[in-house]
């Protein structure tokens, strides 16, 4: 494994450009970064110059620096200091997440989408290729972030024994996706607005488990379903999906867990009930701290996540970075984001675990209301380095626009597969 120093964060780049869309102190220092960021990549010596908000061509080096958590199913998440390097995320860069082998490749003129409608005692299916969406509905653009629902599991599992894909803090990313508006294909399949019968919408992808034959599978309630943000995505950063990412279909949930957010899309159905699937009524539940690895947990006593909760973390400097001895400040970013479009009113830094908060300047989509905000925050300051130190202990944490913010600490949020875990971000630099 080589480690690969590097001085990743583009001063001027992003914040500098779009001062309108920002919150909170204004940061214009051109200052050099005195901080030297190593982080490990086992493939690639690959240099920071993902920087623009439209490189979203598939650079194989790039792709390369992605963190392969597992081949089969493909798991992988970003270096940490290239996710801040735009607000925008590459999609050759963007974490994935897959439960199952990717499915058999179909060109999107194959690939068919049954959209299974009850209406009263009329049931009936309505099939629809990528054409007929194009042609039929009306096209729209939503920055929205997708994060794991297990996002920072590794951080709690040095805690205490969890169990799932040890994701470090970056199984999350912010995309540009375009499609059409679920609730537009739905009524136009027959779905009455008004109808109470319906509380959920189930969605199925192409991908298929090889055990039992299911295939991937979820569902949101009927509610979120109708709402105006909800798409059937058919390109990512202005680009058609790649194969990553769903091609040619994924919904697009924004403000909810990524479980959601199904990938290849083939059928959408309209039900009285949750999804019956592994992943609706067993996965993706927190859990009770009451519960640990290998107790037998009734699923029932947690609800299916939807919305996640608020977040945040560090990207720069990454994980075991190195300062001099003489450095009084330091570059610190990362992002922040929160469920159900809550959006981020501030993130702070502390350099003594709590005690004092530093304020951060923020960086959020221009077009997204705190009310709205799909789109995750990036977040970035110079902090004040405490003297006469071997080693700085920063922490980071994020407030909502619910007023919710992170707990402190991983105790009171514990839970034995390690979902939704936010709580404050730490992290460690040694002093040379
Ligand atoms: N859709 C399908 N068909 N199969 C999957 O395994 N994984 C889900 C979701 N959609 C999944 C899926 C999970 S858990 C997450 S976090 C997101 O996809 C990740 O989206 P990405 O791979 O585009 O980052
Ligand atoms: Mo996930």
């Amino acid at each position: 494994m080589a480690a690969v120093e590097q001085r990743c964060y583009s001063h001027g780049s992003g914040y500098a450009n779009s001062k309108d869309a920002m919150h909170g102190p204004r940061y214009d220092s051109d200052k050099p970064n005195m901080i030297t960021t190593v982080y490990v990549d086992p493939t690639s010596n690959t240099n920071c110059t993902a920087d623009s908000d439209d490189s979203v061509g598939a650079d194989p080096q790039r792709r390369a620096a992605r963190i392969v958590k597992s081949e089969e199913p493909f798991n992988a998440e970003t270096p940490s200091s290239l996710l801040v390097h735009s607000f925008v995320t590459p999609a050759d860069l963007f974490f994935v997440r897959n439960h199952l082998p990717f499915p058999e490749h179909t060109d999107a003129s194959k690939h068919q989408l049954h959209v299974e409608v009850q209406n009263g005692k009329k049931k009936g299916t309505v099939t629809l290729n990528l054409d007929d969406l194009k042609e039929k509905f009306t096209p729209t653009t939503i920055t929205s972030a997708v994060q794991c629902a297990g996002n920072r599991r590794a951080e709690m599992s040095k805690f205490k024994k969890v169990e799932g894909v040890m994701w470090d803090a970056t199984a999350i990313g912010n995309a540009k996706w375009t499609g059409v508006r679920l609730r537009d294909v739905l009524i136009a399949a027959g779905v009455d607005p008004n109808d109470d019968n319906i509380k959920h919408i189930h969605f199925e992808g192409a991908d298929i488990d090889p055990d039992s034959g299911n295939h991937f599978g979820v569902s949101i309630p009927y509610h979120k379903a109708m709402s105006p943000e909800v798409l059937i995505a058919y390109e990512m950063n202005g680009e058609p999906l790649s194969v990553e990412h769903g091609y040619p279909l994924r919904l697009v949930v924004p403000g909810v867990i990524g479980a959601r957010q199904v990938k290849w899309l083939t059928t959408i159905r309209t039900s009285e009930k949750e999804s019956p699937t592994q992943w609706q009524q067993k996965d993706y539940r927190a859990f009770s701290p009451a519960y640990n690895v290998g107790d037998n947990v009734d699923p029932a006593s947690a609800p299916a996540i939807q919305e996640g909760p608020v977040q945040s973390a560090f990207c720069m400097p990454a994980p075991g970075s190195t300062i001099s001895a003489e450095a009084t400040e330091i570059d610190v970013a990362g992002y922040a984001w929160s469920g159900g479009g809550r959006g981020i009113i501030r993130v702070e830094v502390s350099t003594d675990d709590g005690a004092t908060w530093h304020l951060t300047e923020l960086k959020q989509a221009p077009d997204q209301t705190l009310d709205d905000m799909w789109a995750w925050t990036l977040w970035r300051a110079k902090i004040p380095l405490p003297a006469n130190k071997r080693r700085h202990e920063l922490v980071c944490k994020a407030t909502d626009r619910s007023y919710n913010t992170q707990p402190e600490t991983p105790v009171g949020i514990y839970n034995k597969d390690g979902l939704l875990h936010n709580c404050w971000h730490r992290i460690t630099i040694d002093v040379k």
